[in-house]
């Protein structure tokens, strides 16, 4: 029995896929996750956290979905019919499963599915990738599942500089939040922004949706999914016809300010507001609101990537700021890209240089239909599915789900827990969570370097990633020194301990007590233009890019009519229930979902109040619950990502309703936001 003696409270990481990535502080017996709170190790997170990892946690652990033990497929795929066997079984298992696709078929045959479940460097790719890389897998390109779009149109303007920090908003007098639900997807950005509003500055949210932050803006514009391309060209000819561009700043920072601003000037005010369904009214009140301000801080989320404009959206969001020159002092710049801060040396961690030349590379949203493909050469025979969960997550359920059940493809499934992924594997290998093994953890959201312990022994006989495939590459024969590295040597190797910004301290001993700030030199906070500087070729902003418009004919952004196959547009953005798919099991998840929908959408279709609706397109269909709201726009509606089958009568989720092979101007990113539905009553 556990006594009150034997309670201790320990720090920790969280892991999950959340710009956040707060401090923890863990309440344990020894052997049992009690309690998750947050702790101060981390300034920026400061001991909040979200719900969700608080509540559910414990249960994703310890509970009745958790893999403890290794696992062979004894039913039909997707059946859950699995009997226990060994490690020994296992490893063996999996060595023969992709022995025979590499002699059949070659190297490339075997297929690594992993995207970014755990955030800490060691699980998130380290060892799994020297093993992949040694076998010669197929390469897969995992931006396009999330983030490579946003990531690229900032990186096309600064290059591998990072933006501020969201801490630096409080100094700033007008904050601009665009496609980025703060309070769910990155809740310490709200405490921020309510700071910086004590202090006196304004908010102005643009989002289709009236999101939580938008109830405390001066200015809320409910704009057209999609369109933000055209509001803010828009917005920069007018900048320019009012003489309010900072040209001294244009003329030091900026290459392509007159390609950019040519293709900006086809745009007038009044265009924008048919464009983008918004009243003129509003757009003069930004303007305001824009020019007023002495140091505007923007917020860019991941919203606008998802669709066929988000490259265009993005860009052209990012261009204002740098033509109003709101960069180069303290409050004043992008929140965004702070994992640019740290010096990672990645390369060195996963070693790509052990792959051999011209291995070849997939973009992760075609997977499913790689997989399904017998003209594919060489085909997909093998499939290791981890720190992932495709089945929820990606496009075109259905496809992912056809493509999973092909008897003649081996499948390895590695996961924490049981879910509708793992479901499809034939040897399941149980994975540690963080709290049971030692990680090191950047961010996406902000720019603190943390350390974690393990707070538990390993639950069962799950092993962390890193000791899993050092393990298999042993069974494959791998025996030079490289697939044997300690998890502490491993992140000796995912940072430069020389980096100025370690100030002397080796990776794997970083205070577990607090975090370490990745500031720029002499410690100064991180202002674009002042305490770092674009790392383009031109050295310059780049608001035409050669790279972009070689690759993709994108140089500048530009606006494209998106055609619509069915009436209603069907976002489906962050969960506060659901970290991605990640908690989809918790009862509190496995209920039916929410559908958002506008009372002239839903009265037109005598849809009710929690009415259980059908939503349909050519690819599937989908039960939910409707809730009847005018925080949406007519013509769209909502219902978040991440549910489990289970969730829905007809056992697909939203998922089911995406086009997988729609991709994004830029980058071949996924576009959850262009669904096209409708919806009735059953
Ligand atoms: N409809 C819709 N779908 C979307 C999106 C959308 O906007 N709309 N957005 C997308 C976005 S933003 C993203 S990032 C993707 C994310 O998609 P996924 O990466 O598939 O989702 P997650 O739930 O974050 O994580 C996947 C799995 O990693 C497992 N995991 C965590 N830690 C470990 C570990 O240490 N070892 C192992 N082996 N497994 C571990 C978790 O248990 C979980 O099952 O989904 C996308 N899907
Ligand atoms: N609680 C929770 N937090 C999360 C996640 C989660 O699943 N749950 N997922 C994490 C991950 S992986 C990611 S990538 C981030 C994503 O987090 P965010 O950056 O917030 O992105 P989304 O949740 O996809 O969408 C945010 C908002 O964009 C709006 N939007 C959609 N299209 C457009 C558009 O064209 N223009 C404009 N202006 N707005 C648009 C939507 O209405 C929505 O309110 O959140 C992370 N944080
Ligand atoms: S999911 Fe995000 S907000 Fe919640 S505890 Fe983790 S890092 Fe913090
Ligand atoms: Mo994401």
């Amino acid at each position: 029995m556990t006594t009150s003696a034997t309670l201790e409270e320990k720090p920790s990481v969280c892991p999950l896929d959340c710009p956040d990535t707060c401090s923890l502080s863990v309440l344990t017996d020894g052997n049992n996750i009690l309690e998750v709170r947050g702790s101060k190790a981390n300034p920026y997170t400061a001991g909040a956290i979200c719900k969700k990892v608080s509540s559910y946690y414990p249960d994703f652990i310890h509970g009745e979905r958790r893999l403890t033990t290794p696992l062979l497929r004894t039913g039909p795929r997707g059946s859950l019919k699995y009997s226990p066997i060994s490690w020994e079984e296992a490893l063996d298992r999996v060595h023969d499963g992709l022995t025979q696709a590499i002699e059949n078929h070659g190297p490339e045959s075997v297929l690594p599915f992993n995207y970014a479940g755990p955030h800490g460097q060691l699980a998130g790719g380290s060892m799994d990738f020297r093993f992949f890389h040694k076998l010669g897998a197929t390469q897969l390109d995992r931006g396009p599942l999330c983030g490579a779009v946003r990531g690229a149109a900032y990186t096309s303007l600064f290059g591998n500089a990072p933006g501020m920090e969201p801490e630096q908003a409080e100094k700033s007098d007008l904050l601009v939040i665009a496609s980025n639900n703060v309070t769910v997807s990155n809740l310490h950005l709200a405490r921020s922004i309510k700071a910086a509003k004590k202090n006196g500055a304004k908010l102005i949210v643009i989002d289709p949706k009236r999101i939580k932050i938008a109830e405390q803006a001066d200015l809320y514009i409910q704009i057209k999914p999609g369109t933000d391309i055209v509001f803010f060209q828009a917005l920069a000819a007018e900048l320019e016809k009012r003489n309010t561009i900072d040209k001294e700043f244009v003329e030091r920072w900026v290459f392509g300010y007159e390609a950019y601003m040519n293709a900006a000037r086809e745009y007038s005010l009044q265009d924008a507001a048919n464009i983008c369904q918004v009243p003129l009214e509003q757009i003069e009140d930004f303007l305001n609101h824009y020019t007023k301000a002495e140091n505007v801080a923007m917020s860019v989320g991941n919203g606008a990537e998802r669709g066929r404009n988000g490259g265009s959206s993005i860009r052209a969001a990012m261009a204002l700021q740098v033509l109003s020159g709101n960069m180069g002092r303290p409050g004043a710049g992008i929140i965004a890209k702070q994992g640019l801060a740290f010096p990672s040396t990645s390369d060195k961690l996963r070693r790509p240089d052990l792959a051999p030349e011209s291995t070849r590379m997939l973009n992760i949203v075609d997977v499913a239909k790689h997989i399904l493909d017998d003209s594919l050469a060489p085909p997909i025979k093998a499939v290791f599915i981890y720190n992932h969960n495709p089945v929820c997550t990606h496009p075109d359920q259905n496809r992912m789900r056809r493509a999973l059940s092909r008897e003649d493809i081996f499948i390895v499934g590695c996961d924490i827990e049981m879910n509708d992924s793992m479901a499809y594997a034939d040897v399941i290998l149980p994975a540690s969570s963080h709290f049971e093994f030692p990680d090191i953890y950047a961010a996406y959201g902000q720019a603190h370097l943390q350390r974690a312990e393990p707070v538990i022994p390993t639950v069962g006989s799950s092993l962390p990633n890193t000791e899993i495939f050092r393990r298999l590459a042993e069974k494959f024969g791998m025996d030079d020194p490289t697939f044997k590295a300690d998890d502490y040597q491993l992140m000796d190797d995912a940072y430069d301990p020389q980096a100025p910004q370690m100030k002397g301290i080796r990776p794997s001993s970083i205070s577990l007590e607090h975090s370490l700030p990745m500031t720029a030199e002499n410690d100064q906070e991180l202002i674009m233009c002042k305490t770092v500087f674009p790392d383009t070729t031109t050295g310059k902003i780049e608001l035409f890019s050669a790279d972009l418009e070689e690759r993709f004919g994108y140089g500048l952004p530009r606006y494209q009519v998106v055609p619509q196959s069915y009436p209603l547009t069907l976002i489906s953005p962050s969960s506060s229930k659901r970290t991605n798919a990640t908690f989809g099991g918790n009862r509190e998840s496995m209920g039916s979902e929410v559908l958002e929908i506008n009372p002239a959408d839903a009265n037109q279709r005598k849809i009710k109040e929690g009415d259980k609706v059908r939503i349909w397109n050519d690819q599937g269909e989908v039960y939910l619950i409707a809730s009847i709201t005018d925080k949406v726009k007519p013509a769209i509606i909502y219902s978040p990502k991440g549910t489990w089958l289970g969730s829905s009568g007809t056992n697909q989720t939203v998922n089911a309703l995406i086009n997988a092979d729609l991709r994004a101007d830029i980058m071949g990113g996924a576009c959850y936001n262009d669904t096209f539905v409708d919806i009735e009553t059953i």
